[in-house]
């Protein structure tokens, strides 16, 4: 039996918070929040962070520190540029990049929404040293985005996490391919739930899977449209190893919502939106890199043998 009346707290903020803003920025921006994030070989994390400037566009600029938390090293011009010249589908920008580093191709492939006229939907770019990228330009037809792909083939296929936007709901898939550019055997993994449930109505992915023994970890966003707006907040899930489509629990209550002034008011209140994390050498410490109310970069850091618990715990298939 619980002793404490409290529910678990399975993040923990970081006492710097937010670690980034657009007053860190070496160039004139908006806005710097939801960042995708990854180790590089060296130890250094590197954050991609959306920057938004005073057109309303988005665009990707690196950032790297030693530890994860401070000294970060902003690139001095936009990382990566919206390109609409060559990739229409780029028109109004990019944002929301995840990255996975793929073994197989030595490379980091991002998952980013590509705002196109049409709406905003899927694309990949692959790097080796996030200075020169490589576009398959739009994968997805809008409206799709929360994109990711898992770091290795299943049954011989790349397998592609995404969000269709549909009448009927927004729920999260994941579809296959053998080159990267065309997808195809279309799954559905997670439903968003209905009603007065905090994730009704939409929900996206929100990191990269992180692979555990136990079968790949989902943290994902949900969306709860209140009639002062919508508030967004993060659930977990657990997928099959070998059939990732498949959900093998998924808890009912979120576990990390907004509750401190930069999550609760920015140009979108109360929304905390994680694009990217890094796992510690400890195989367990795990950073969450966030967007605060689509304004700022924030730092919250838990543990996965805790979340595992908790899900065997409070999690049904
Ligand atoms: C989602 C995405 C995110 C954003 C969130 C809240 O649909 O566009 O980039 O943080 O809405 O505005």
């Amino acid at each position: 039996m619980p002793t404490t009346n409290a529910y678990q707290e399975l993040f923990h903020r970081h006492a710097t918070n937010p670690i980034l803003t657009a007053s860190d920025w070496p160039y004139p921006a908006h806005t710097v929040f939801n960042p995708g994030a990854t180790l590089l070989q060296d130890g250094t994390t590197l954050l991609l962070c959306r920057v938004e400037d005073r057109r309303g566009h988005s665009h990707l600029c690196a950032a790297r520190s030693k530890n994860g938390i401070d000294g970060w090293e902003i690139d001095p011009t936009p990382t990566m540029m919206a390109d609409p010249e060559h990739h229409p589908d780029e028109l109004w920008g990019i944002e929301d990049p995840r990255i996975t580093f793929v073994p197989e191709l030595q490379q980091y492939v991002i998952a980013y929404t590509a705002y196109s006229r049409g709406g905003p939907c899927v694309a990949l770019a692959l790097t080796e040293d996030f200075r020169h990228f490589e576009r398959t330009g739009a994968v997805m037809q809008p409206e799709d985005k929360d994109a990711t792909i898992l770091p290795h083939r299943i049954n011989g296929e790349w397998a592609l996490i995404h969000r269709p936007l549909s009448a009927h709901g927004s729920h999260i898939w994941m579809s296959y391919s053998s080159d990267l550019h065309h997808w195809g055997n279309h799954k559905l993994m997670l439903q968003a739930r209905r009603g007065a449930w905090w994730d009704a109505g939409k929900i996206g992915l929100s990191t990269p899977l992180i692979q555990t023994p136990r079968g790949w970890l989902m943290i994902y966003h949900g969306v709860r449209v209140t009639a002062s707006g919508a508030i967004y907040r993060l659930g977990l899930a657990l997928f099959d190893l070998d059939d990732p489509a498949t959900c093998v629990l998924r808890g009912d209550s979120w576990i990390f919502g907004p509750e401190e002034p930069y999550e609760r008011e920015g140009d979108v209140d109360n929304v905390v939106f994680p694009c990217g994390c890094t796992v510690a050498p400890d195989g367990d410490t795990i950073n969450l890199y966030y967007g605060g109310a689509d304004r700022v970069v924030a730092l919250a850091t838990g543990s996965i043998r805790e979340l595992l618990d908790w899900l065997d715990r409070n999690g049904q298939p």
